[in-house]
Order: C-alpha cells, then sequence, then structure tokens
C-alpha cells in the first residue's frame, strides 16, 4: 500500500515535473548509459590526454562549451566550421582539434549516438578537474543544431571585455542565470590566457586597477590600435594552470585581467559574492557546479530536434 501511494505520487511528481520543464531541458545524467556505456570514458581520456600536453588545453575546452551556451543554446553551433568561430567575439577560440579527436573516437565505439553538444559539456567537466577544479554530473541528450547562429546573433549574444556589471548581470539574467552564478561562472577565467587586445583598454585607461600590475603587463602589451596582437597573458596571473579561487582574490588585488572581470568587484552589488568566493574555495567549488548544470541547461535541442552530427564541424549530409 505505501510502496503503490509512494509511486503513486512519485508518477503524480514526474508529470508536473515534466509539464514545469517542457519548455525547456529533458536532460538526464544516464542518458547514454544503455546506448553508449564507454562514452564518458572515452571522453575523459581525451580530455586528459590533451590536457597533460598542454595544460592550457582545459582552459580552451571549458571556454568552447560556455560559447556554445551562450550562442543560440548549448547544441554545438559554435563547433560548426565557418560562421561563429570567425565572429570578433570568438577571438582566438581553440580546441576545436581535440573536440575532433574525441568525436572521432567516440564515433568509432557509438556511431551517430552522442552528440557534439554533449561532447563540449563532458569536456569541459573533464577539463576543469583535469585542473584542479570541482566535479559535477553532468546531463546528456543534446542534440546538435543544424544551422550556425549568424554573425549579429554571436555579437549579440556574447559580451566584450568592456561590459559593464549591469550588462553582464542583465545578459547572465535573460538566460536564467542570477547574479551569483555570473559571478560563479566568471571564475572560468581563474585558467587560460587572453590577447592585449582583451586587457589593453582596461591597464591603459582604468583607474581600478593596481598600478604595479598594469605596469608589468604594459611592459609586452603596447597601446598602440592593434598593437600586440600575439601577445597573452594569463586571466589568473597567480595559478592559470590551476582550477582555484585565486581569481576573486585578484579581484580583491584590483588585479583582474579584464576591464569586465574586475567589475564584479568595484563598488557594486556583487562584491560580496567575490569576498566570499575568494575566501572560501568550497562556496566557489559549489557555486560554479550550479552554476555550469545551469548554463548547460540553455536551449538545448532534444527529442527529435536537430540531429547527431557524424563530424562536429560539419552538419550530416
Ligand atoms: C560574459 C562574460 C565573459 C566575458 C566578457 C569573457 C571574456 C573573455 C575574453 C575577452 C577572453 C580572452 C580572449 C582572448 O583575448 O583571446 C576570455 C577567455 C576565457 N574565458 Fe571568458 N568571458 C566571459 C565569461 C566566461 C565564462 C562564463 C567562462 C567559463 C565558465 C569563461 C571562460 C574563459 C576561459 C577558460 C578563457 C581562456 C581560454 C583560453 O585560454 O583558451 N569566460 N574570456
Ligand atoms: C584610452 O582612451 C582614449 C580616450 O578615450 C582612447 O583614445 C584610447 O584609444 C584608449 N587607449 C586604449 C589602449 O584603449
Ligand atoms: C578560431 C577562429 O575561428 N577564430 C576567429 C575568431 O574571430 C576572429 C575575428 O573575426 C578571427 O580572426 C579568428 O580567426
Amino acid at each position: 500500500m505505501a510502496s503503490a501511494a509512494a509511486s503513486c505520487l512519485a508518477v503524480g511528481l514526474l508529470v508536473v515535473a515534466a509539464l514545469a520543464s517542457a519548455a525547456t531541458a529533458q536532460l538526464s545524467s544516464t542518458f547514454y548509459a544503455t546506448s553508449c556505456p564507454n562514452a564518458l570514458s572515452t571522453i575523459k581520456s581525451g580530455v586528459n590526454a590533451a590536457v597533460a600536453q598542454e595544460a592550457r588545453m582545459g582552459a580552451s575546452l571549458l571556454r568552447l562549451h560556455f560559447h556554445d551556451c551562450f550562442v543560440q543554446g548549448c547544441d554545438a553551433s559554435i563547433l560548426l566550421a565557418g560562421n561563429e568561430q570567425n565572429d570578433g567575439p570568438n577571438l582566438s577560440l581553440r580546441g576545436f582539434n581535440v573536440i575532433a579527436s574525441i568525436k572521432a573516437q567516440v564515433e568509432a565505439i557509438c556511431p551517430q549516438t552522442v552528440s557534439c553538444a554533449d561532447i563540449l559539456a563532458v569536456a569541459a567537466r573533464d577539463s576543469v578537474v583535469a585542473l584542479g577544479g570541482p566535479t559535477w554530473t553532468v546531463l546528456l541528450g543534446r542534440r546538435d543544431s543544424t544551422t550556425a547562429a549568424s554573425s549579429t546573433t554571436v555579437s549579440s549574444s556574447l559580451l566584450p571585455p568592456s561590459s559593464s556589471l549591469a550588462q553582464l548581470i542583465s545578459r547572465y539574467g535573460n538566460l536564467g542565470l542570477n547574479p551569483t552564478d555570473m559571478v560563479a561562472l566568471s571564475g572560468g577565467h581563474t585558467i587560460g590566457q587572453a590577447h592585449c587586445t582583451s586587457y589593453q583598454a582596461h591597464i591603459y585607461n582604468d583607474t581600478n586597477i593596481n598600478q604595479g600590475f598594469a605596469k608589468s603587463l604594459q611592459a609586452n602589451c603596447p597601446a598602440t590600435s592593434g598593437g600586440g596582437a600575439n601577445v597573452l597573458a594569463p586571466l589568473d596571473t597567480q595559478t592559470p594552470t590551476t582550477f582555484d579561487n585565486a581569481y576573486y582574490r585578484n579581484l580583491l588585488a584590483q588585479k583582474g585581467l579584464l576591464h569586465s572581470d574586475q567589475q564584479l568587484f568595484n563598488g557594486g552589488s556583487t562584491d560580496n559574492t567575490v569576498r566570499n568566493f575568494a575566501s572560501s574555495a568550497t562556496a566557489f567549488a559549489s557555486a560554479f557546479a550550479t552554476a555550469m548544470v545551469k548554463m548547460g541547461n540553455i536551449s538545448p535541442l532534444t527529442g527529435t530536434q536537430g540531429q547527431i552530427r557524424t563530424t562536429c564541424s560539419a552538419v550530416n549530409s
């Protein structure tokens, strides 16, 4: 009796949950459990090999998933050659070959089963773990788009590093991510590198920057327009290949590399969240994991929508 009542209740709850989320995701952690039980271990091996060869690749793979989700939803449109990859805000995306190689290995064991969008989501998680960060359960079942986003969609979806706090809060808010999620996800900048052109204005023109830090960056990044095109600096100057909370301590010291980074700690509404993540590695780890799952839920294609691409860089012919 009790168990019948319980399962009745469970079915009732399932129906309510299904109705409530009908317009959003229908993702599940066990999506490939029977159709491709070795999918996740195959992706993990590929990521670990790539990160062992070059630690920065972990940052590049995390960024690919972020860009994918912010532009037209997590549908691997970012991987379609040509369009999105060549738009301004995508400046310097990398890791396409690593994803292509992982996809080929997954196709070899389970043809046309595992989407490129899911590979990106799992690779982002495995990259963070490989660099010492938190883990989380990745929800799966995304399908791949059959169209790339237009360049106007890309520009309006991704924000430039000159963005203000209000612009950041608003853009994330439109995608269902609250200011705490926004501050947590920005902690992705605890790894990886940026080009001089991305932080030039901040180190020459902003006043909310540590002067010694600004001077040391200016030594390699000239103020001239288009200058230092190939110059890179770490987004987290302390520990650029470790996924930790040093990014937030940098912000407290006015050592954010990008104007948009320092906006999170500049006398505004997110200051306390930055202080919290700077002093508590576990608070950051838990907020980051939560926010990554939310980001991974942005407008996925599910069911019979889209397709499972056989090659991530091209729509199936
Ligand atoms: C909307 C706010 C954001 C802005 C304005 C922003 C901006 C940037 C810029 C300008 C770069 C450097 C590009 C270059 O100069 O080559 C960069 C790199 C990076 N971003 Fe963001 N980003 C944002 C959010 C995020 C989020 C949410 C994540 C991940 C959760 C992320 C992860 C990364 C990583 C890992 C890199 C380094 C990539 C590499 O070394 O290859 N970013 N970002
Ligand atoms: C600094 O600001 C001035 C005035 O707005 C502008 O002309 C110049 O290009 C900026 N410098 C950099 C490096 O962005
Ligand atoms: C990897 C990639 O396609 N990067 C492009 C991003 O956008 C810039 C500016 O349009 C291009 O120069 C890059 O080639």
